[in-house]
């Protein structure tokens, strides 16, 4: 029975060494020290022994299968290791490997030409003020003396939500609101930029949606030649130092005088080409002295305060600064319009 055992055991532990994985480890077990196996098999015949060899045979059985339950246990931590080992190896990143490009974006040509003008006021010492785009006919119309049968107001012209709640056709009723809120005490001196809305079928320089800017400066003994003043320093760093503007009539219903203004041509200096049709002068915006009874209606005293205002395309200034050719290109998004106005 000694010779049984030891063979059980040397047969048990060289099956053991050899293992090759987990699985064929837990067969083994079960193999030999299970309920069925041959060490429960020899425990369960001890009662046949002598008295002698009982202890003796007893012992020994309990050594081999301690001892097959070590191998077992120390070959398990080993082929676990491996396991983990082997995941490792396989899961690990070569982090030296070069990385797939990321697509770096850039701001909208227009985006940058409105930063831009803001930038430019500010340094001027306006504020900016931004406000609703669905507006009503007070703010957009009554408010800037637009009267009621004015050729703006035609259901034609704008974008109606009812017959008193509009798409805003201008920044303007912007502009009010915020005279308004100061109550009659001055200065006010602000940059409105944001999006304005027009029926209009869209071609190569016309857009349903676009975008204005416009500036306004209230104040006492404000004059035309502060007006003037600020529309020298904006075109000069606009369109460059040598630039020179002229300021011809024109009308509008809010502000009285009303002029336009115009730089010299920055293409050509002033000679005549075609981006300047040949005039040596290019149109930019449209401004004037505040009417008296838009002050008024905005809580102003005509006869204490003055002001100047000025409205601009972002989309013409953006158009001519980069010689864009059709306004849809703003709107259109194609990345290889885009990707070309990449600031320094
Ligand atoms: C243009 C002309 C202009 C204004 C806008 C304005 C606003 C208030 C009072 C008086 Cl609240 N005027 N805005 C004045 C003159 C011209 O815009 O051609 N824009 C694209």
């Amino acid at each position: 029975m000694k010779e049984q055992l030891e063979s059980l055991r040397n047969e048990a532990l060289e099956q053991v060494k050899s293992a090759q994985d987990l699985k064929s480890l837990q067969d083994l077990r079960v193999k030999y020290l299970g309920k069925k196996g041959p060490i429960t098999e020899v425990l369960r015949g001890m009662g046949k022994l002598s008295k002698e060899e009982r202890p003796v045979i007893g012992q020994l059985a309990n050594d081999v299968r301690e001892m097959i339950e070590s191998a077992i246990k120390e070959k398990q931590e080993h082929l676990e290791m491996e396991k983990i080992k082997a995941q490792l190896a396989k899961e690990s990143i070569d982090v030296t490997l070069p990385g797939s490009p990321v697509q770096v974006g850039n701001h909208h040509p227009l985006t940058a030409v409105i930063e831009e003008i803001e930038d430019l006021f500010i340094g001027l010492g306006f504020s900016i003020a931004e406000g609703p785009e669905v507006e009503n006919d007070y703010y957009n119309f009554e408010a800037l003396n637009l009267p009621k049968d004015h050729p703006a107001r035609d259901m034609q012209d704008s974008f109606y939500i009812t017959e008193e709640i509009l798409l805003r056709t201008h920044t303007s009723p912007n502009q009010a609101r915020t005279m308004e809120a100061h109550n009659g005490k001055g200065p006010v001196k602000i940059i409105c930029p944001g999006k304005v809305y027009r029926r209009d079928t869209d071609d190569a320089t016309h857009s349903h949606q676009f975008m204005q800017i416009e500036g306004l400066y209230v104040d006492k003994n404000v004059r035309l030649s502060d007006l003037k003043g600020i529309l020298t320093v904006f075109a000069k760093k606009m369109f460059g130092e040598d630039r020179q503007i002229r300021l011809r009539p024109s009308y509008f219903p809010f502000t009285e005088p009303s002029v336009e203004m115009d730089i010299s041509c920055f293409h050509c200096g002033g000679n005549g080409c075609s981006v300047c049709k040949k005039t040596g002068w290019i149109e930019i915006l449209g401004s004037g002295m505040i009417h008296p009874n838009v002050l008024e209606m905005s809580g102003f005293d005509p006869k204490v305060y003055s002001g100047f205002a000025f409205g601009m395309g972002p989309e013409r200034i953006a158009m001519l600064k980069y010689g864009i050719n059709d306004i849809r290109h703003f709107y259109n998004n194609d990345v290889r319009f885009l990707k070309q106005f990449k600031r320094a």
